[in-house]
């Protein structure tokens, strides 16, 4: 599954602020469908027996498809149910204690606020990187923005090596900024899955990125 990581150009989350806990099998397939070549269960403040619940509904949805499904924050519960990889914030611990519950072929990725941190996690050898937030968001209440200019920096210094999604904040009506400003991946949780039609705001998404040089 890590070869798959390189065609992700979108990262749809399924997050749990913004799904209904009936909808998250129809939420991932509505993203699925609509291009997102990576797959993320987040939900903060619910258990682990919850979480596991959950996961275990995304994760034929994404099987399916053949794209990567995440989970997030916890390595045991992606190394329980067999999930294609784990995401892990900055305080979440150094990669080897994560490879040493999920072993070494599971995908882990590492949320980055800075070119730094960026390059930090590209030398410890984390798969894939998120890059934000770009801009304030409900979502990560509490960080300030780190504004698209950050943006040519982090690609500049990661390069290809690794894929970095930014996020943070992007939606449909600011993405062709974003993509100005040299992201080529992005996380979009809020603008899509409060849209009317999830599929359709993921497939434009999609497109959109697909058309950038
Ligand atoms: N990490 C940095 S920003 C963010 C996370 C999880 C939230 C992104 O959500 P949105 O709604 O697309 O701003
Ligand atoms: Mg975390």
């Amino acid at each position: 599954m890590k070869s798959k990581l390189n065609d992700a150009l979108l990262y749809g989350i399924v997050d749990m602020g913004y799904t209904n806990s009936e909808n998250v099998e129809a939420v991932a397939h509505a993203l699925v469908k609509g291009g997102a070549g990576i797959i993320q269960l987040r939900a903060k403040g619910v258990s682990a027996a919850e979480i596991e619940r959950l996961a275990l509904l995304i994760q034929p949805v994404c099987k399916a498809a053949d794209v990567p499904f995440i989970v997030n924050d916890f390595p045991a519960i992606a190394k329980k149910i067999g999930a294609d990889g784990v995401h892990i914030g900055q305080d979440d611990g150094t990669l080897e204690q994560v490879r040493a519950v999920v072993g070494e072929e599971m995908i882990v990725g590492r949320s980055t606020h800075s070119p730094d941190q960026a390059e930090d996690a590209l030398l410890d050898g984390f798969d894939y990187i998120g890059f934000g937030p770009l801009f304030p968001t409900p979502t990560k209440k509490g960080r300030p923005g780190i504004g698209v200019d950050e943006v040519k920096r982090v690609q500049g210094t990661i390069g290809t090596r690794i894929p970095v999604f930014c996020i943070g904040g992007i939606k449909r009506d600011n993405l062709e900024e974003v993509i100005g400003a040299g992201a080529r991946r992005v996380v979009i949780v809020s603008d899509i899955l409060g849209a009317e039609d999830i599929f359709a705001a993921a497939q434009s998404v999609v497109d959109q990125l697909g058309k950038a040089e």
